[in-house]
């Protein structure tokens, strides 16, 4: 892979081009780097690639998008859908948690980080004022997992539950333990993320 200054000049001479020769925005955006972050996120779960490459992917995406972004139609902003993510209350791991998200906006979804530390009413808190149809939830320890099931709970007190789909992963997470939670999805790493958040929000 290539070192991260040169990825970001690269990838802004290949995008000045393309605009230059009349490509539109959208065009660039779906065809381009939306189709090229899915292919960065396989790799990085067939273990081809590592970080270190998917987080200099992700930065210069991140920064030809932003200038890609005034020239974008409305119809085109419109993203898969709003994602509200963070590592649960009690854990502070948060280098997954932003690989997850990187992997997410780049495959356009708007995703909202609320950091670590995050409690249940502040998950509540976050999918209501961003009306989000998921949440993305880490944890790496096995003393915070339990936290993810504090935040079901406290989602269905809110009576949010029946309108925002659940997704969880990190390292000592699994399916299993999903299901016995009650969220509706798990993901065993970034790469896959992606595509568990599509099914579940019902995204092509
Ligand atoms: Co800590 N730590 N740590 N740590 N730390 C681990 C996790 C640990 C396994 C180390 C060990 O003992 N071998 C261990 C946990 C044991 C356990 O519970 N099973 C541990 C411990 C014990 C602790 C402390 C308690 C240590 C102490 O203070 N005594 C403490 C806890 C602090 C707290 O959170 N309250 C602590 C602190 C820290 C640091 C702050 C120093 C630092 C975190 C810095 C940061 O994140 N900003 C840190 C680190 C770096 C690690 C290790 C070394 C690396 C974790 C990491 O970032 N991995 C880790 C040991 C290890 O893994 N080798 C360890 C890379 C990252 C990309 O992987 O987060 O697994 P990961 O994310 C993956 C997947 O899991 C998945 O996708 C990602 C990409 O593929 N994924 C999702 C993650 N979230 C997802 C969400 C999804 C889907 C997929 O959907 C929503």
């Amino acid at each position: 892979m290539l070192a991260r200054a040169e990825a970001m000049t690269q990838t802004e001479e290949i995008v000045n081009k393309a605009m230059s020769d009349g490509v539109p925005a959208e065009e660039i955006l779906n065809n381009g780097f939306i189709a090229a972050m899915a292919i960065i996120g396989d790799k990085f779960s067939e273990g081809e690639i590592y970080i270190p490459d998917v987080l200099i992917a992700a930065r210069a995406m991140q920064a030809s998008v932003d200038k890609l972004r005034p020239h974008l139609s409305d119809e085109a902003r419109i993203d898969r859908g709003t994602v509200v993510i963070g590592t649960v209350k009690g854990d502070l791991h948060d280098i997954g948690k932003n690989l997850v998200k990187y992997m997410l906006q780049g495959s356009g979804f708007n995703v909202v980080d609320l950091g670590n530390d995050v409690s249940a009413e502040q998950f509540a808190e976050g999918v209501r004022a961003n009306d989000a149809g998921l949440i993305a939830m880490s944890a790496l320890l096995t003393t915070t997992m339990g936290s993810m099931k504090d935040i079901v709970d406290g989602l269905e007190e809110a009576g949010l539950r029946d309108s925002v789909k659940v997704m969880i992963g990190g390292a000592p997470v699994t399916q299993e333990y999903a299901d016995r939670i009650n969220a509706d999805g798990y993901a065993r790493d970034a790469g896959s993320a992606v595509h568990t958040a599509m099914e579940l929000l019902g995204v092509e």
